[in-house]
């Protein structure tokens, strides 16, 4: 590391509303020292993810960069930025935050104070319930980043009311690379979340030219969405996991998308929507050998219908499941699942209508993530190969299953296999149906 300003007494103010000049943003540490107080305030950016976990850089949604998001699936995760302040309104999964990373190594004094903006609502309504705000400590070690610590005992701290979180903390030693996070959370409903939050740092250290400016952020996921079928692995159907017939880009009521025959049916860059006796489905086909995480997000806000039953499969293994039938608004997580994958590979997002096929607000705001832990995704290397398409909607009728979820399968099995009984009953079982669906197969 070249360390080309050092001084003890060195004070920078970095001011949040630095971070929205365009000049200022990410440029490098000055090569001479009089460039110093404005080059050096590029060290704010805004997050969206998971402050413990995975989160990720967002972008302004306009040049004059007065909102600045993350994914089209989460879409009211925003940060606003005001005079002095930041909405930093969160997501229905993710928090946004505002972060500061550490230019050196040095001392650093973070001040700020958070706002619930609604709190005359509280009571209106269950789903307007506050916002839990974190203060954290990301450190950079030699192995790369910690998990981020609360400073100052101030963690998932509710705010339903008048009165503020103020803040005043003090980090002796704040090495080089250090993020500090600002973090808002939906506290489990993100309606009315709107707050004021103001953040800034005082810094008192070195300033390293080649200091880390990626904020500790994730891994992307594989680009899950484009109007391409099969760039980056992902395909878009309709019909079963098992067999179905591939989208074509249409203009329905969610724009021009990739859409099924009948009105309904189509997948958005955030939303999929199934129609009756088919599901919609988001096929991902794996171009090497290696290993991968999987995780998702599933929103769906009706009140109304017999709700979306979501289903992820691995090569015809179900891995996960839900049915997001809740009258309301509710955000289904799936929490990140591994699994290794050989070239060919299929993992099927299956959404379907629900248990009595009515598509009645079936729309899902859906973030299908995949991340590649290890293996190198090969473009030669022709994923069209494995898909299972059918020529047309009867073919897919000749491998018909299952598209509704039991609601408590995983208790129901539970107990069936631990009885021996009954789990020699279970195995006989689903050796007679996957018999039966091997004949079924060879007559379509
Ligand atoms: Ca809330
Ligand atoms: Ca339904």
């Amino acid at each position: 590391m070249r360390k080309i300003f050092l001084c003890a007494a060195l004070i920078l103010l970095f001011s949040a509303a630095a971070v929205i000049s365009p000049a200022n943003n990410y440029a490098s540490a000055a090569s001479a020292a009089e460039e110093m107080n404005t080059e050096a305030s590029g060290n704010y950016a805004y997050l969206y993810g998971n402050p413990r976990g995975k989160y990720y850089k967002m972008k302004p949604t306009s040049e004059e960069k007065t909102a600045w998001n993350y994914s089209a699936e989460d879409e009211w995760a925003v940060a606003y930025v005001g005079n002095g302040y930041t909405n930093l309104h969160p997501g229905n999964r993710g928090d946004v935050m505002q972060g500061w990373q550490s230019p050196g190594n040095g001392e650093a004094t973070v001040t700020g104070e958070v706002e619930f903006n609604n709190p005359n609502l509280i009571g209106t309504d269950p789903a307007i319930n506050g916002i839990r705000f974190s203060l954290l400590l990301r450190k950079k070690t030699a192995d790369g980043y910690a998990t981020a610590q609360p400073l100052a005992d101030i963690d998932n701290v509710l705010i339903d009311t008048v009165e503020k979180v103020v803040f005043n903390v003090n980090v002796p030693n704040i090495g080089s690379g250090d993020v500090i996070l600002a973090a808002v959370n939906n506290n489990g409903n993100n309606n009315s979340d709107g707050n004021s939050v103001s953040f800034s740092v005082l810094y008192t250290g070195t300033i390293e030219e080649d200091a880390p400016d990626d904020f500790g952020c994730g891994e992307l996921p594989i680009p899950a969405f484009s109007y391409t079928q099969g760039e980056n692995g992902w395909y878009y159907a309709y019909g079963l996991p098992q067999k179905y017939i591939l989208m074509d880009i249409g203009l329905n009521y969610a724009g021009y998308v990739w859409t099924g025959p009948k009105p309904y049916q189509f997948v958005s860059s955030g939303t999929v929507h199934p129609n009756g006796k088919w599901s919609t489905l988001k096929i991902w086909i794996a171009s090497f050998d290696g290993e991968i995480e999987i995780d998702g997000m599933f929103v769906r806000n009706a009140n109304e219908g017999d709700g979306t039953n979501v289903d992820v499969y691995h090569n015809g293994e179900r891995i996960w499941w839900e049915q997001c039938d809740y009258i309301g608004s509710k955000t289904y997580n799936m929490e990140p699942i591994r699994r290794t994958v050989k070239k060919g590979d299929a993992i099927v997002f299956s959404f379907s209508a629900g248990a009595r096929l009515d598509n009645r607000a079936d729309g899902i705001n859906a973030a299908t993530n995949i991340y590649i832990l290890s293996g190198e995704p090969d473009d030669e290397f022709d994923t069209s190969a494995y898909l299972q398409t059918a020529k047309n909607e009867a073919e897919i009728v000749g491998v018909r299953e299952r598209t509704a979820t039991p609601k408590e399968s995983g208790l129901n099995v539970g107990a069936l296999v631990g009885g021996l009984v009954g789990g020699a009953v279970l195995v006989a079982g689903a050796v007679v149906v996957a018999i039966v669906l091997m004949k079924r197969r060879k007559r379509g």
